[in-house]
């Protein structure tokens, strides 16, 4: 009999299966042997990869290939699509390429192409698209990214530098030495599901039941009880969302105030302390910023605030701040707080204390593993100086030439005529997407590349067919997991399909630059090279990989742990003078003099409260404050449309969770179709009535496919991005503010 082990492996973000294909279909993932706690997110593909929303040859929208670019760019996403052959197609693409570089340069190309794509470190659709537009002289792209885009612009001037999210101590640390995680966002299960470039064993459920057997205590400061599992017991606080701000700084007045600061610790690692001192006795300002001043923001009892404030410093006790607290107005300020906490605690590098950020939110943040530098897909240099902030893209459409501020500087939104995505999804990653609609208009030309017809993909032009990854050979090599794994191909493209690799290889051959772009090798060849290039380097950080044909023997391969568990900042900690932090004082800066010469009124130089823009203190009758935070059942709004993700929804429509007192007011039941609403927009979703959230909040998880019914815009389906506001966290870091959103609900008529 055939055993699992038997079967070829692959790797997803979500993890590593090995795969079983009978006749040329797929019939089944199973886990891998070394995952103690397998996702249910690949069983998504049983079904979707062959089933009607696979896109299996290039087509064109109608309208376009009628009348040429710029034709009805409304039409997008309404239009019908017409099949060519991948040579009309490559020919289409290098021709509209050659003409909008000829008579507008190569900054009106926009390439940004945010994205998760997929696991593999040589089928990597952006590595691929930035690499074959460099050699066209380039492309505007975009910085940041919409996980924790304020948190990556923040850190650097608070902390030296944002790798540091990826270098939180080790879950093992926290085993050993942690008294109490006080978890802000919590540590959601559903998200430590992912680790980005494929993972090998999912460990924070097993690392969280560890600790709580060792002892650690936790607390979920979260308007979702579910964001840490029923079995660690853990304390749940539920502020107001986006006002964890105020909460943060009621529980630093606390600590000053009842001498429970480390003045030892501020006076040695880190510059500003008293200017924030004296924002907090209101010396500055005259509000004292106590906790009877944050209860009345944030909605939690002033007496709360105190007992939590000196339960943290009585003991070691380590700040987890969610990648979710970062996706608000002015959410800079969450990691900055919460990295003030851990400083004025002085736990920072200390076994199992201090601040990590987004425990949780990935599988990679915690875990115990090296990390060598792996070798990429080389990109070459991209000669274009224009860039956006990952999330103004709307703004960047509508207002060519105008004027922004970013960290510091002023730039200029270039003059786009040309987008092209691979491996991303604007319609389900944007805030308000309706508003992206009319700005998606504009451009003449919209290219993308993907495996399926999703929202992306029905908004394009020149709809580009790629695979997915059954049905590629790769390898993972991601510095953030220890496991290796050689992905198998397991079954044969559906259609026409073509790798990314593939496509842009026959769009070259086009233009005359094929030679330059493939290096003439093809992609067994590369992925040997990637794999030779990275054990080079490994072998110089002291890991020995294996050979590559002794890889393909075994299938995979585990990097060993460091023996010591990671703590983070530890040698600053050690000698702040031999190992400062890249900060300009060298120490952390609780007040940033460079920060504060920027002059942005919406990120000062200490952290401050500011309200967001939309919140329940703010809230009119009627108005609920939407969390659309990450799917349990999907990664964003892939595999959406496959068994699983459909599986939970509610009359085909995602689920949207309220509180049996919020439902009541509104006459609504569990399972009744439901409107979501507000000046933005509206969709429709499946209610679920449940005590597991705190009144005045309703939460839909991101990820159902944009789908405006035929008559109105209404999305059906139930993509809350029609409700989010697009606004940007700050002038410093202009980052999506999808969390701070207001809406209203009703019951609904299901025959809209
Ligand atoms: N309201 C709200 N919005 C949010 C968030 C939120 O919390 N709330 N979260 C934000 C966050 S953190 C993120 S990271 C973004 C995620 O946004 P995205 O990363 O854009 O979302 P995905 O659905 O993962 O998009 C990946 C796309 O790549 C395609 N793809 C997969 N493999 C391949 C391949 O090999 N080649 C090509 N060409 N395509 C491929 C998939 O079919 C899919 O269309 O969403 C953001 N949006
Ligand atoms: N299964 C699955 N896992 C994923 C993803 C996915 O799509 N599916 N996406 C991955 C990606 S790209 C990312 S960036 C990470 C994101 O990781 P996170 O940012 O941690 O994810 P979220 O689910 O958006 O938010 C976590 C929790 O924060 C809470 N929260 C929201 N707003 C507030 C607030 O104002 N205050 C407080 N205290 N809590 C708040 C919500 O209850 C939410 O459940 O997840 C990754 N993991
Ligand atoms: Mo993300």
């Amino acid at each position: 009999m055939t055993k699992a082990t038997d079967f070829p492996l692959t790797s997803f973000h979500w993890g590593t299966y090995r795969a079983e294909a009978r006749n040329g279909d797929l019939v089944a993932l199973h886990p891998f042997e070394e995952d103690p706690d397998p996702s249910p997110i690949g069983q998504g593909y049983l079904g979707a990869l062959k089933g009607p929303d696979r896109i299996t040859a290039p087509m064109v929208r109608k309208s376009w290939l009628e009348g040429g670019p710029g034709t009805k760019g409304s039409l997008r996403g309404k239009d019908a699509f017409v099949e060519v052959s991948w040579d009309e197609a490559e020919q289409l693409v290098a021709d509209e390429l050659t003409r909008v570089i000829n008579t507008h340069g190569n900054q009106s190309i926009f390439a940004g192409s945010y994205g998760w794509a997929s696991a593999g470190r040589f089928h990597h659709a952006q590595s691929h698209l930035k690499r074959f537009l460099n050699l066209l002289g380039g492309f505007t792209p975009s910085v940041n990214s919409y996980s924790l885009a304020s948190g990556e612009v923040i850190l650097p001037h608070v902390l030296g530098g944002a790798e540091l999210i990826y270098d939180a101590t080790s879950w093992q640390s926290i085993i050993e030495s942690c008294d109490l995680m006080v978890a802000f966002g919590g540590v959601p299960i559903k998200n430590s599901m992912i680790g980005q470039g494929g993972l090998g064993a999912h460990r924070t459920r097993p690392a969280l039941l560890e600790a709580r057997a060792a002892g650690v205590e936790f607390v979920n400061i979260s308007p979702l009880k579910s964001d840490l599992p029923d079995a660690l017991s853990a304390e749940w606080i539920a502020p107001r969302p986006s006002t964890d701000a105020a909460l943060m700084i009621g529980l630093a007045h606390v600590l000053l105030s009842e001498g429970l600061s480390d003045r030892a610790f501020l006076d040695r690692y880190t510059v500003g302390f008293d200017r924030f001192a004296n924002y907090l006795t209101g010396e500055s300002d005259g509000i004292v910023k106590n906790t009877d001043w944050a209860a009345e923001i944030c909605g939690i009892r002033s007496e709360e605030i105190q007992s939590l404030a000196r339960r943290m410093a009585s003991g070691r006790t380590m700040i987890s701040v969610a990648w979710a607290l970062t996706r608000q107005d002015h959410g800079e300020q969450n990691f900055w707080l919460g990295t003030v906490l851990a400083a004025m605690l002085g736990q920072i590098g200390l076994p199992g204390g201090g601040v990590g950020f987004g425990y949780g939110a990935v599988n990679t943040v915690g875990l115990e593993r090296p990390s060598p530098r792996f070798q990429a897909v080389p990109q070459g240099r991209n000669k274009v100086k224009t860039f956006i902030p990952v999330a103004r893209i709307a703004e960047m459409l509508e207002n060519p030439g105008g004027e922004f501020d970013y960290n510091g500087k002023k730039h200029q939104f270039p003059d786009t005529k040309l987008i092209w995505w691979a491996g991303g999804n604007p319609f389900h990653h944007h805030q308000d997407l309706n508003r992206l609609r009319r700005a998606w208009a504009r451009p003449d030309t919209v290219i993308v590349n993907d495996w399926c017809w999703n929202s992306a993909a029905q908004h394009a032009d020149i709809v580009l067919p790629c695979t997915t990854p059954l049905e590629r050979a790769d390898i993972t090599l991601s510095p953030r997991d220890p496991y290796l794994v050689v992905m198998d191909k397991v079954v044969e493209p559906s259609g026409q399909a073509r790798d990314d690799y593939d496509i842009f290889r026959g769009i070259a051959r086009h233009l005359g630059i094929d030679r330059k772009y493939s290096e003439e090798r093809d992609a067994d060849q590369w992925i040997t090279w990637l794999y030779e290039q990275s054990r080079k380097s490994a072998t110089r950080a002291q890991i020995d990989l294996p050979p590559l044909d002794e890889l393909r023997k075994t299938g995979w391969f585990k990097m060993p742990a460091p023996n010591e568990p990671h703590i983070m900042l530890g040698k600053f900690r050690q000698d702040p003078e031999a190992s400062p932090l890249r900060t300009p004082s060298g120490k952390i800066e609780i007040f940033s003099e460079k920060i504060a010469s920027f002059g942005y009124d919406d990120c000062p130089g200490h952290p401050t409260w500011m309200e967001p823009v939309e919140w329940l203190g703010r809230a009119e009758q009627g108005q609920l404050h939407l969390i659309s935070n990450q799917p349990k059942n999907k990664l964003h709004s892939q595999l959406d449309q496959g068994p699983v993700a459909q599986g939970d929804r509610i009359g085909g429509r995602e689920p949207a969770m309220l509180h049996p007192d919020d439902a009541a007011a509104y006459g609504i039941r569990d399972g009744d179709c439901i409107r979501v609403f507000n000046g933005r927009g509206a969709c429709l979703c499946g209610a679920v009535v449940s005590d597991s959230i705190v009144p005045g909040v309703i939460q839909i998880s991101t990820g159902a496919w944009f789908r405006p019914g035929p008559n109105t815009d209404v999305c059906l389906s139930g993509n809350p991005n029609v409700l989010c506001k697009d606004k940007g966290t700050s002038r410093l870091s202009q980052g999506p503010t999808a969390h701070s959103c207001l809406v209203r609900v009703a019951l609904q008529d299901e025959r809209l």
